[in-house]
């Protein structure tokens, strides 16, 4: 393999694959494929076949590969393949409604789409009109038009040589304003960030990973899978979580990741024991705050203490708790609930002022962060780039915390509008903006409130125009016509004025006072 070719994603985990190739890779515990094993050679090979399929379309350098599929193998197998062939990935959540796909589509301009059998009518349609070249279909059960074809391709490929800075995947978030924005992440990013945390996490031969989140965000399709691969360890993968299945897996694995309802989830069931939990090594949470109460229970009832880390789609991981002692840290080894630890190696983390001065330990200000895992900017948004970096180089989360003086750091709030559900980020302004088109709408405001399953989730307050009647019920509905369904408020409420203060902004923080015991 070339020197520039190490630097593609791709080569770096398919040279880690165990030298025993017939092993197991992957094992599926759920779903049309329940029971199937697949060996490192069969990803190999697959991914091969389609890197060869891609190959074959002529696309243009840099093409975009929009993937809107269910969670499959075969969707782990495509992911390996665009990297390998030198393309753009670029995942969407299967809950994106028409709508949302159009915007993506629209604004990443994909040269192929990937979607379910189930959709292709409506998909394919709204991708011709767009512009792209090519729709395949990949469904749960190894079906679909994407894997006929690529079953008649060469089952060998060589690795496309890539540069550390050369774009590797583009993952869309939300924003303040409503309007979704593409993180680019490159191979380097990506690289950087899973060979630092295969050392910080302490993965050893013998680990097997439990894989039961999506794919088609930073925690399931980075975190954890580049974390497996990287160490040539198993998967026990679901394609939903079960928490049942999750904790019947236990005692034939090592490392499990989720956010904080999984865990929740699994403390709900008394099959969760610490004789269940003896097998396994390492508990991470992340993606949205693990309360107190959790990272308590857990430890009670499984012996284990949950480690919780930080991070974001622009960046993949920022910090974590310690896995084992620290050196950097005077050897700590705590993992300290409420707290998403250390900044991880390479990762510099400033906490500033609303100048951008820099703040002493224990104080909270909006955090900054700069590393070889901060990504190269938003898609074809170069003001919105600018806007979020320093002049130094450091990229403002949005997220609002403090650095103690051990060096843990705890995240508080966010500076960004944000209400993140069961580990998705939900936008308000997004959600508002629609509300404030409706007829007879005078305005609205969409806030985040406790829940004891998802951790937060959003309620949606509207005024009527003077003489207007407003129905909730309606409300919801054309909400859910237009959102991915976990963007839709839980709840809404016709209510006479919103609280402002004296510039006229909507005291947000009174309506979440006001409306917290909801789900109590
Ligand atoms: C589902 N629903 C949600 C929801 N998930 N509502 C709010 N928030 C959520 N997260 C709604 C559905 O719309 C549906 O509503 C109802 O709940 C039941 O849906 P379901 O499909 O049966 O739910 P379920 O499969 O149980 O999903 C829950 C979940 C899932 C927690 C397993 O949301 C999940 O996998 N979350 C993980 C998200 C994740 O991977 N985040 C990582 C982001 S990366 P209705 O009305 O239709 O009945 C990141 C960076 C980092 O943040 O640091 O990691
Ligand atoms: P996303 O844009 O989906 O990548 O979400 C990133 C955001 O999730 C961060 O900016 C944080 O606000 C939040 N987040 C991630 N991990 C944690 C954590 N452990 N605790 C609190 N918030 C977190």
């Amino acid at each position: 393999m070339t020197e520039a070719a190490q630097h593609n994603l791709y080569a770096a985990l398919r040279a880690a694959f165990p030298s025993d190739l017939d092993s197991v890779a992957v094992e599926v515990l759920d779903g049309p494929g329940e029971g199937l094993r697949y060996s490192w050679q069969d990803l190999d090979k697959a991914a091969a076949k389609l890197a060869n399929l891609l190959d074959s379309l002529d696309l243009p350098a840099g093409a975009r590969i929009a993937v809107q599929v269910e969670k499959s193998v075969e969707c782990l197998m495509l992911y390996l393949a665009v990297l390998r062939a030198g393309y753009v990935y670029l995942p969407l959540n299967t809950a994106y409604t028409a709508k949302e796909l159009e915007y993506f589509i629209g604004d990443a301009e994909p040269s192929v789409l990937v979607c379910t059998p189930c959709n292709h009518g409506w998909a394919s349609k709204l991708a011709f009109k767009a512009g792209v070249d090519w729709v395949f279909t990949l469904g749960g059960d190894r079906d679909g038009s994407l894997l006929q074809r690529a079953a008649h391709c060469a089952d060998e490929h060589e690795t496309v040589p890539r540069e550390a800075d050369d774009l590797a995947v583009i993952i869309y978030t939300s924003g303040t304003t409503g309007r979704s924005k593409g993180a680019m992440l490159s191979h380097g990013n990506m690289l950087s960030n899973a060979r630092m945390l295969k050392d910080y996490w302490a993965w050893t031969p013998g680990d097997v990973l439990i894989h039961a989140l999506p794919v088609f965000h930073v925690h399931g399709l980075f975190v954890a899978i580049h974390g497996a691969l990287l160490n040539a360890s198993p998967m026990l993968w679901l394609n939903r979580f079960d928490a049942a299945k999750v904790v019947e897996a236990m005692p034939r694995a090592t490392v499990f990741m989720g956010v904080p309802t999984l865990y929740t989830r699994m403390l709900a069931l008394p099959a969760l024991t610490r004789q269940q939990a003896s097998h396994m090594r390492l508990f991470v949470s992340g993606s949205a705050p693990l309360l107190m109460d959790t990272f308590r229970s857990w430890k009670e009832r499984t012996g284990h203490t949950i480690l919780e880390r930080y991070g974001m789609s622009e960046t993949v991981m920022l910090t974590s708790n310690p896995c084992g002692p620290d050196a950097r840290h005077g050897g700590l080894a705590e993992r300290r609930g409420g707290t998403v630890g250390f900044p991880l190696p390479g990762v510099s983390l400033r906490v500033v002022d609303g100048e951008g001065g820099l703040l002493p330990a224990g104080a909270v200000g909006d955090i900054q962060v700069s590393g070889p895992n901060v990504f190269q900017g938003y898609w074809r948004m170069p003001e919105k780039t600018a806007q979020e970096f320093t002049v130094d180089g450091f990229f403002r989360t949005g997220d609002v915390g403090q650095v103690d003086a051990d060096g843990y750091v705890t995240i508080v709030g966010r500076s960004k509008d944000l209400i993140i559900s069961g580990g998705y980020n939900v936008y308000p302004a997004e959600i508002e903006q629609i509300l404030n088109e409706l007829q007879g709408m005078a305005e609205s405001a969409v806030i985040g409130i406790p829940h004891p399953d998802f951790g937060e989730v959003g309620v949606a307050l509207l005024v009527p125009r003077e003489g207007a009647s407003l129905s909730p019920s309606e409300v919801l509905a054309h909400l859910k016509s237009l959102l991915a369904n976990y963007k839709v408020p839980k709840r809404c409420y016709v209510v006479d004025e919103l609280p402002r203060n004296t510039m006229g902004k909507v005291q947000k923080n009174l309506l979440r006072e006001q409306f917290k015991s909801t789900f109590a």
